[in-house]
């Protein structure tokens, strides 16, 4: 039986989750769309044939229209979703953030932890892209010693207008709060936020490029430049420093040009195709880690929790200045 995923929000993120389901992943296909923007949904069903639409999650789980859920909203309607979806006892893959601040995780992990297992898998695509493993596996060998330091790049183009300036963390460095303790096999002790100059470029509302310094718990230094007016395209990358060798990933690799003078390296524009094979490694493990009954296959709620205190830190830290310690509670057997 192929798996009935309900996609909830056909914005940009959801619409390619369509695509990729429909097209690229193998057991699942798109059952129901919940979207209440009419344009959007139409769009996105042009993608998902024989899907029904919904315009709130409530009725699609009256319905019976699925077997799990994929959360593709804006980060303030996650909880809206998570709620009625954990009542009704559904697998789901929700994108980050798992919500907005530590106190509402809190309240999802307490309504999860009432069902048998872990039902909600983390968003945190990075995890998935080969790259990323390849580094992390370097770190666990020890073959270039320990790791020291970490020198992490985020760049993007531009911002939509809804993006705010508390967003650099709470929707960008995000990111960099669950993939970097990954790696490091570490969790975050403090966080920093310096501001070099402002690019004049960057939207009016946000202050910006920023320098997040985070310490990891085990000594490891992290420096994130979150720059997202850079125009030209979309970067992550990451050079990390070891007692006995330096790795590097993230680099551009597309086609490859001389003309006119010029040696010219296509680069990506948009997470969408810089990450476009990790996220289809992410939605085939997880449908396929649900079609055998382990529902997630991956980072999991208290991922998110543990995302949510540096993000509740890191907002801190560039509101107010200074170091902010964040206070890693210990793992509960649930999400062990
Ligand atoms: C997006 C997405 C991207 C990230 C952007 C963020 O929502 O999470 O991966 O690079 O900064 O705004």
């Amino acid at each position: 039986e192929e798996l009935r995923v309900a996609v909830v929000g056909a914005g940009m993120m959801g619409a390619d989750h369509v695509k990729r389901i429909t097209h690229r992943i193998a057991g699942a296909r798109v059952s129901a769309i919940v979207e209440p923007d009419a344009g959007r949904a139409e769009a996105a069903a042009a993608d998902a044939p024989g899907s029904l639409a919904f315009t709130s999650i409530e009725d699609a789980i009256a319905a019976g229209a699925m077997d799990a859920v994929l959360i593709a909203t804006p980060g303030q309607f996650h909880a809206p979703v998570l709620k009625p979806a954990l009542d009704a006892r559904l697998p789901i893959l929700c994108e980050k953030p798992l919500t907005q601040d530590s106190e509402s995780s809190l309240e999802i992990l307490e309504l999860e932890q009432q069902l048998d297992r872990p039902h909600i898998q983390l968003g945190f695509m990075r995890r998935f892209d080969t790259e990323y493993q390849a580094l992390r596996d370097l770190v666990v060998s020890g073959e270039s010693g320990e790791l020291l330091m970490v020198r992490a790049l985020h760049r993007n183009p531009s911002v939509p207008e809804s993006y705010t300036n508390d967003m650099l963390i709470t929707d960008s460095v995000v990111h960099e709060f669950d993939v970097v303790p990954w790696l490091a096999g570490s969790p975050v002790k403090s966080v920093e936020v310096k501001h070099p100059r402002r690019n004049s470029l960057a939207p009016e509302r946000l202050k910006e490029p920023i320098l997040v310094i985070m310490e990891l718990e085990n000594g490891v230094l992290v420096d994130v430049e979150m720059n997202v007016s850079v125009q030209f395209g979309y970067q992550v990358a990451t050079e990390a420093v070891f007692e006995k060798g330096i790795a590097r990933i993230g680099q551009p690799s597309g086609l490859q040009r001389w003309d006119a003078g010029f040696f010219r390296v296509k680069d990506h524009e948009s997470f969408v195709t810089r990450f476009a094979a990790a996220y289809d490694a992410q939605i085939q493990r997880w449908v396929d880690a649900v079609r055998r009954g382990d529902l997630i296959d991956g980072p999991n709620a208290w991922d998110g929790y543990l995302v949510a205190l540096s993000c509740e830190a890191g907002v801190k830290a560039l509101n107010e200045g200074g170091i902010v310690p964040v206070e890693a509670p210990e793992r509960p057997a649930f999400y062990a």
